[in-house]
């Protein structure tokens, strides 16, 4: 009832939902699904209005790994650094571990992975972390509760924005918290994918990208409170934030809290105009993206996308590029070399330097990684060869 949807970027595949050769070949069914983006006027809460139930998503193939970036090594580093130093705590909860990008930075009998992925869960198993390779609901938090009492730090990445039922996701995390304890939450923020018209943020796993707006108004029900947040470059900019019990007087709440507030009011995100304008930039930036390929191609450039990121499912698919266009991307994750990307498939290379150096124009699809990816690219760059990418508007670099 209070949803107003406000951008259609029509059918979509699953992202991280890569083909094989014989998927290809056996015309297998992709799961496609209509791809709307809503705001809640009351909650401030943006999501996407399809919500795919998280066990057709998160299985035993899951590709995504977090240490494949350098970029996400080196922040989960200086997280645990600053959670050591700041909160020293007792016994850590990590919700959605992934292959243990931040978990290798703690004591492997002081935390514990929740990962509902079982080709990730064996990874943080392996290297000696209890890991509970269930979906983060209740029943799990009351079988952990029932064996730790002293979790007094949770913390989840890029995961609670993945779940559906967020009255679970907080209900569970009060479950098992101590009542000093703390919770740290790591998301894209709203207003960083507003201003940098990131509407490949929106894909089916993300089915909430959140501000600080609609996170004050989400936790409060639950009688907890944002003390801190940390403005992070991670995931094409992302919010840090720090939250604990209303009833724990520990620590104060930080102006930084105030001052993000007022940014995410004076950049209108509390208003439905704002999201008919973001709809606005996000056609016209399909027309620009369209129109570099389109001019590229004529002069017979050849095109290829670095980084088959999840975002680019949503990009490519919406400005309907296709492998007759875009040849081929290339990456460094083990479980999408040798595939297809959804819906365009478009096929993925293991990543080699001379496959890049063939191409004259490369796609950036992961654009969050451009500075990493640009330093580790300055040969490419200097030989006059160019990317191309569409935050914050399509253009060739
Ligand atoms: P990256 C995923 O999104 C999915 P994606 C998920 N839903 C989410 O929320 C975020 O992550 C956290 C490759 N690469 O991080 C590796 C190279 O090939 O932008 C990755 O496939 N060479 C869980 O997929 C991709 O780029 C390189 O040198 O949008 C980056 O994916 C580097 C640095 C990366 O996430």
């Amino acid at each position: 009832m209070y949803i107003k949807k406000f951008l259609d970027l029509g059918m979509q595949p699953l992202a991280n939902r890569y083909l094989t050769k014989k998927d290809i070949l056996k015309k297998t069914q992709e799961i496609f699904y209509h791809l709307e983006v809503g705001f809640n006027i009351k909650t401030k809460l943006v999501s996407i209005l399809k919500k795919i139930p998280s066990k057709i998503i998160f299985d035993d193939k899951y590709p995504y790994r977090s240490s494949m970036s350098r970029t996400m090594i080196l922040s989960f580093k200086k997280l645990a650094k600053n959670i050591i130093n700041n909160y020293n705590p007792n016994f850590i909860l990590e919700i959605g571990s992934n292959d243990g990008a931040l978990i290798r930075n703690f004591s492997k009998n002081k935390a514990i992975c929740v990962e509902p992925c079982k080709n990730l869960a064996k990874i943080t198993k392996r290297m000696g972390y209890k890991t509970y390779s269930n979906y983060w609901d209740i029943q799990l938090a009351k079988k952990i509760k029932s064996k730790t009492k002293n979790i007094d730090l949770i913390y989840s990445a890029n995961t609670l924005s993945h779940i559906n039922d967020t009255n679970s996701v907080f209900n569970s995390i009060c479950h098992v918290l101590t009542d000093d304890g703390i919770l740290i939450i790591e998301e894209p923020s709203f207003l960083e994918c507003l201003k940098k018209v990131a509407y490949d943020q929106f894909y089916n796993e993300h089915v909430y990208v959140f501000s600080l707006s609609s996170i004050i108004n989400l936790v409060k029900k639950f009688n907890l409170e944002v003390f801190d947040i940390e403005k992070i470059n991670t995931h094409g900019g992302s919010l840090r934030y720090h939250i604990k019990r209303v009833s724990n007087n520990k620590f104060k709440i930080d102006n930084k809290v105030k001052i993000q507030l007022e940014q995410e009011l004076k950049n209108g995100i509390n208003k439905y105009s704002t999201y008919i304008k973001f709809k606005n930039k996000v056609i016209n930036s399909k027309k620009k993206l369209k129109k570099i390929f389109l001019r590229l191609k004529k002069r017979n450039k050849k095109i290829i996308g670095y980084g088959a990121t999840a975002k680019s499912s949503t990009v490519l698919n919406f400005c309907n590029i296709k492998n007759e266009t875009l040849e081929y991307f290339l990456d460094t994750t083990p479980g999408k070399i040798g595939k297809y990307m959804p819906g365009t498939h478009i096929p993925i290379k293991g990543y080699n330097r001379s496959l890049l150096n063939e191409a004259d124009y490369a796609f950036l699809g992961a654009w969050n990684l451009k500075e990493e990816i640009f330093k580790k690219e300055r040969r490419y760059i200097k030989n006059g060869r160019k990317f191309i990418t569409h935050v914050p508007v399509p253009k060739i670099i």
